[in-house]
Formats: C-alpha cells, sequence, structure tokens
C-alpha cells in the first residue's frame, strides 16, 4: 500500500480509503474565526460543521482557526503542511475505528506571528460568528476576588500593546472596535468551553476589559455582539504517536496530527446569533432557548465525574480513565457521588432522563478504546474544580447536605498535589497554578486545612467547618490507608445509609 501524506493534492487517492469532504473547500467563504484549534475543536465544532458543508449549497461557513500561544505552533504548522485536514478517528464501543477527513478548516492563522491579521480577520465582514475554545482558565475570571484579573501580566500587556496582544480579550478589543470604526455589523462570539453560562462569562469577562481598554466600546458591544452559552460535549484524549502509526499502517494515512474522539457527542446551544448561524440543527445539535440545565448536568456529572475518576485514579496509579471506572470500588464511590451529591441540586431538568444519562456516562468513561489520559483529564485541576464540583459544594452547603465524597476528592487532589502516586511513581502534574499548589500541598501534610486556603480556587470554603472537618477527616483516612480502603469504607457506609 502507497503512502500518502494528508493534504489537498492527495485527497483523491485518500478517498480510495477514507471519507473525505466532497464539497469544494476553494468556494467557501470564511463565515467563522475559531480561537484555539486543539482536538475538542477539531472532533467537535469542526466536525458538525464538516457535516453541514456536506450540503454543497451551504458556502458561507468555513472556518479560520487561530492559534493563539505561543506553544499552538505545532497545530499551526500542522494545519499549513496539511492544508487545514485532518483524519478524525471515532473509537466506537466495539473497537472499530471510524475514519474521516475533515475539511471545514479553510484558513489557518499564527497569532504571534501575524497579530493584525487575526485581528484584521474577526473584523471582516465576512465573519459572523467568533468561536473559542480558549479552556476554562482562559477567561480571566478570578475565583477568590469573582472578578477579572487586571493583575495579570498578559492583560496588563495587552492594555499597552493593542495591536500586538497576547489574549483573547485583546484580539476581540481590537477587532470589536475596528468594527465599530469601519460601520460594520457586529456578529456572535459563543463560548465553546466547559463553563457554566459560557456565553455570560465570556460577556461579563471581555466588557470588563473593554471598560478599561476602550470604554467608547462597551455601548456598542452591548447592542451589536451576542454571547450565547452553549453546552458543549465530545470526549477528545490527546492524541498518542500509537494513534499516528496506527492510521498509517492501516490505511496509508501519513497525517501528523489526526484527532481521537469517542462516538458520543452533544452540542445544545441557546439560539442567539445576531448576524445568522449555520444551520448546525441539521447535522446534530440542539437550539434551545435555556442551556442552563444541560450544561450543570454535563459540567456537575461529566466533568466533575471525570475529575473525580482523574483524581483517584492517579493516586492508585492507573493511566487511564476507563481503568479507574472498572474499578468495582471506585466505580461505586462515583455513582454514589453523583446519585447523592450531585443529582439533588441539579433542579429542574425537564425533559431529561437523569439515570439513563448517569448510566451512559459510566458507559462512555469505561471505554477501553478510547484510553482517555488521566494526566490530561488532572491538567489544569486548579481552574476545573472550581467549575465542575465547587458548585455542587457550595449547593449541598447552603442546605446541610452530603458533602463527604467531594471533599474526599479534595482531599486526594491535596494528597495528589504532593506529586506522587500510592506506589511512589512520580505524577505528571500540569497545571497553571502548579507551584503555589505544591507549596500549599506539602504545608498540608502537616496542618491539611492550608490546603484550602488557595482562595482563588476555593473561595471561601475554608471558612465552612462542615466541609472543613470533613476534608481533614477524609484528608487523615487517605494518608492512613490509602484511596481504595477509603473508597470501600465510604461505598460500605452508604448501603448501610450513613
Ligand atoms: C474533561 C473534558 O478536561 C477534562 O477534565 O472532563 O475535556 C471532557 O472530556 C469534555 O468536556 C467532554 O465533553
Amino acid at each position: 500500500m502507497k503512502n500518502y501524506k494528508l493534504n489537498s493534492t492527495n485527497l483523491s487517492h485518500i478517498s480510495e480509503r477514507v471519507s473525505v469532504p466532497k464539497y469544494n473547500r476553494s468556494k467557501l467563504k470564511t463565515g467563522i474565526v475559531h480561537v484555539g484549534i486543539g482536538g475538542f475543536h477539531r472532533a467537535h465544532e469542526a466536525f458538525y460543521t464538516d457535516q453541514l458543508l456536506q450540503d454543497e449549497s451551504v458556502t458561507d461557513w468555513g472556518i479560520c482557526g487561530v492559534a493563539l500561544l505561543d506553544f499552538d505552533t505545532k497545530i499551526y504548522n500542522t494545519l499549513k503542511e496539511q492544508d487545514g485536514l485532518y483524519t478524525l478517528i471515532v473509537k466506537e464501543l466495539d473497537g472499530t475505528h471510524t475514519r474521516q477527513v475533515i475539511g471545514s478548516i479553510v484558513e489557518y492563522l499564527f497569532a504571534p506571528e501575524a497579530p493584525i491579521k487575526v485581528i484584521e480577520k474577526m473584523a471582516s465582514p465576512e465573519v459572523k460568528i467568533i468561536t473559542l475554545t480558549i479552556t476554562e482558565g482562559g477567561y480571566n475570571y478570578n475565583e477568590a476576588t469573582k472578578k477579572f484579573d487586571f493583575d495579570n501580566p498578559l492583560i496588563q500587556h495587552d492594555l499597552t500593546h493593542p495591536n500586538s496582544p497576547k489574549t483573547i480579550f485583546g484580539y476581540l478589543t481590537q477587532a470589536l472596535k475596528l468594527r465599530k470604526d469601519r460601520g460594520l455589523k457586529g456578529c456572535t462570539i459563543q463560548s465553546c468551553d466547559n463553563i457554566q453560562g459560557n456565553g455570560h462569562m465570556a460577556k461579563r469577562m471581555l466588557l470588563t476589559y473593554v471598560s478599561t481598554a476602550a470604554p467608547d466600546l462597551v455601548e456598542w458591544i452591548e447592542s451589536h455582539v451576542s454571547f450565547p452559552n452553549a453546552m458543549v460535549d465530545r470526549i477528545t484524549p490527546a492524541t498518542s504517536e500509537a494513534d499516528i502509526i496506527n492510521l498509517r499502517e492501516t490505511t496509508g494515512i501519513e497525517d501528523a496530527w489526526p484527532v481521537v474522539c469517542e462516538p458520543f457527542k452533544q452540542w445544545v446551544i441557546e439560539d442567539d446569533f445576531i448576524e445568522g448561524r449555520p444551520a448546525w440543527e441539521t447535522v446534530g445539535a440542539q437550539f434551545v432557548n435555556n442551556v442552563e440545565p444541560y450544561e450543570k448536568m454535563k459540567l456537575s456529572l461529566l466533568n466533575a465525574g471525570h475529575s473525580v475518576l482523574g483524581i483517584l485514579g492517579a493516586l492508585l496509579g492507573y493511566d487511564t480513565i476507563d481503568e479507574a471506572v472498572n474499578n468495582p470500588n471506585v466505580r461505586s464511590f462515583l455513582n454514589s457521588y453523583m446519585d447523592v451529591e450531585v443529582s439533588p441540586v441539579l433542579g429542574d431538568l425537564e425533559g431529561i432522563d437523569l439515570s439513563d444519562y448517569k448510566r451512559s456516562l459510566l458507559e462512555r468513561f469505561g471505554n477501553i478504546n478510547i484510553k482517555d489520559q488521566i494526566d490530561r483529564i488532572c491538567s489544569e485541576s486548579s481552574a476545573k474544580i472550581p467549575i465542575f464540583i465547587l458548585p455542587t459544594v457550595n449547593a449541598q452547603l447552603t442546605e446541610n447536605g452530603p458533602i463527604k465524597r467531594a471533599a474526599f476528592v479534595i482531599a486526594a487532589w491535596a494528597i495528589y498535589s504532593l506529586g506522587k502516586d500510592e506506589k511512589g511513581h512520580v505524577l505528571n502534574i500540569k497545571d497553571a497554578m502548579a507551584s503555589l499548589i505544591s507549596e500549599k500541598a506539602k504545608v498540608a501534610v502537616e496542618n491539611p486545612k492550608t490546603f484550602l486556603e488557595i482562595e482563588s480556587v476555593f473561595g471561601k470554603l475554608k471558612n465552612d467547618s462542615s466541609f472543613v472537618e470533613a476534608y481533614t477527616q477524609a484528608y487523615k483516612n487517605i494518608m492512613d490507608q490509602g484511596v481504595e480502603k477509603c473508597v470501600i469504607a465510604i461505598n460500605r457506609n452508604q448501603e448501610n445509609n450513613n
């Protein structure tokens, strides 16, 4: 079998082996600028859009992918080499792989090298939507102050260098300013990050920045830009070298960065697009008036479930999420966390079968073909925990409800942050706050409560005596007996109803 590098020229050969875009990519207008072209975007929005573009009458919604950060140079170079094409490999539950080449990303820009081009593209009249996957931490929100963090040096940089910004806020401000000054229309800014009320968050943070950087623009944004909320879902592990080799050996496609994901996908979007939108509903997205219940359910069950499995699994020495969830003790712990602590505070989920949703989560987590990395799940926990786990804790605390399992997971995270698993192997911790967390984790060995003093993560939780007590007890128990014995005890107490 002859090998072919993935690019436009080789597409006709490649089409004999896997499905490729049937539409004429060169005829597409760029209607969407997307910032953050990581695996998730390419498995989700770019996939949905590719499906939509298969209908050749749809020509307005090509995507321009923007790599924002210095370390995004690899994905930018790969997309450039491959004319924006990449292979999406869906790892089915039965172990087979469904592969398809995605063509919806028709332009790509590397912001650190060409900031003005990015600003101009965002301001282009053809562009109606700017979508974002900039991660939970990317919104520059400080949990302690509940405000936009002006102390961030990158934000300070953007305030003084408006034409060579480094953060999304600097870029959006300049682009929107150009739109206003040129008398152009506004656009939609659509967050695709895992944050409750992600559209509200994007709006609030941007307007706070703009009120300092360009106060005259605030009113124009209020009336010309919309910020729909959305719930996004598709488990997308990091691509491994083995995935790249397997694709080459089984299909002859040389793709430097394919994307692997699960079969499940969901996108629930608030229908608030000020300058129009693609008919994503024709390819499976759901448009609703109120996304909040969907977001809440997904963040506090799926994402929190991931963090529970990731943190406990890491201490137990596992590498992948399926290993953790297939440990029956960890699985029952997760089940009771979801049933006892999360479900009661989810509120009204009209039309959703919650038991079915939880069952499907366990199946998705347990997919042994996905091999979702525990390292990926535990990365940036300092930004994830306040969004995934703490809202549940805070809701329970206001009603004197159960928080034992969440406190246990936080205690496990404090111990995880010491950098070793229970077998003494070094953990690969990736976190923007790693040094502060590690420092606090060390002090916590003598005095567990100090870990809860990281206010930008935990807010005022350290002042809640019942949480502190449950957390401290859990910390000691894990140190004395290890994670597995503790979860067995918690599960046993659950059976005995206490
Ligand atoms: C994960 C998410 O990063 C994480 O902690 O929970 O990336 C998760 O896989 C996606 O949100 C699934 O939609």
